[in-house]
């Protein structure tokens, strides 16, 4: 199941972490709190039951911490991506050589296709995949490939018209069993298929990026509506404070890179 995770691969932000991509009108990054922030977000994943692989932090690439944006993991398929952000096509070295280490072998994105992990939603045995202005048609294809070769089923979702969100997770999670969390403004694209939907109150769009692991979910804190939702449907929440990180347009799942 898509939510039964043993590791993750963490990387903590840099001192430049401020010098990053950043679209949100947020304020500058305090970086002593976000390394904190970052320190309580590992703690939590270790308290559900991750073995976490620590990067060193990467001044040389600000945005680094966002390690969800160079692979896509899964059971029976993993693939480094190409990040759209031309900053940030260094970053995948790192992860290739981590992977090596843990035995991964995944396969490439290759140009001209471009493909962030923040676009790839795992639901179960199918893959949302979100063309933004990071992930392109050709980059979706060739992961769309790589998945049906490992028995996968796939679609896309455009959300460039889409306002407010970089990427696809910015706006949908899977809870595993069925269960998709989604902005308003996506929810009529997955309306077709068979997950029931649980939606994000207008206003929180930023706590639909949360992440479900093995028996809990963690989600960003400030958000009490979403909390209230995701606690009426019984999850056992772990709700962690990712000010900083929004600031520079990251939401929880970036964090890491979960399998
Ligand atoms: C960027 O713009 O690439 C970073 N500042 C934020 C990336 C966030 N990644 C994600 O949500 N998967």
């Amino acid at each position: 199941m898509s939510f039964r995770f043993t590791r993750a691969i963490v990387r903590p932000p840099s001192s430049n972490f401020a010098d990053g991509l950043t679209s949100a009108a947020l304020g500058t990054p305090d970086f002593a709190l976000a390394l904190e922030q970052h320190a309580q977000y590992c703690d939590a994943l270790e308290r559900v039951g991750l073995e976490l692989e620590r990067l060193p932090e990467d001044p040389a690439h600000p945005d680094a911490t966002f390690v969800e944006d160079t692979a896509i993991l899964s059971v029976r398929c993993n693939v480094l991506t190409r990040p759209g952000a031309s900053s940030r096509a260094g970053e995948v070295k790192a992860i290739r050589a981590a992977l090596a280490s843990l035995d991964i072998k995944p396969t490439t994105i290759e140009s001209p296709g471009t493909l962030d992990g923040g676009d790839i939603c795992e639901a179960g045995e199918h893959f949302f995949i979100g063309i933004s202005q990071r992930t392109n048609w050709e980059g979706a294809a060739q992961l769309a490939a790589f998945l049906t070769k490992a028995g996968y089923t796939s679609s896309c979702i455009d959300i460039r018209a889409i306002p407010g969100i970089l990427h696809l997770k910015s706006g949908i999670a899977s809870l595993g069993d069925e269960r998709i969390v989604a902005i308003d403004s996506l929810a009529g694209h997955l309306a077709r298929r068979n997950h029931e939907l649980v939606r994000v109150p207008p206003g929180e769009e930023y706590a639909a990026n949360c992440v479900r692991v093995n028996d809990h979910v963690l989600m960003a804190a400030g958000f009490p509506g979403m909390q209230h939702t995701l606690e009426q449907l019984c999850y056992d929440l772990i709700v962690l404070d990712m000010s900083e990180f929004q600031k520079m347009d990251g939401g929880l799942s970036c964090l890491s890179l979960r399998f």
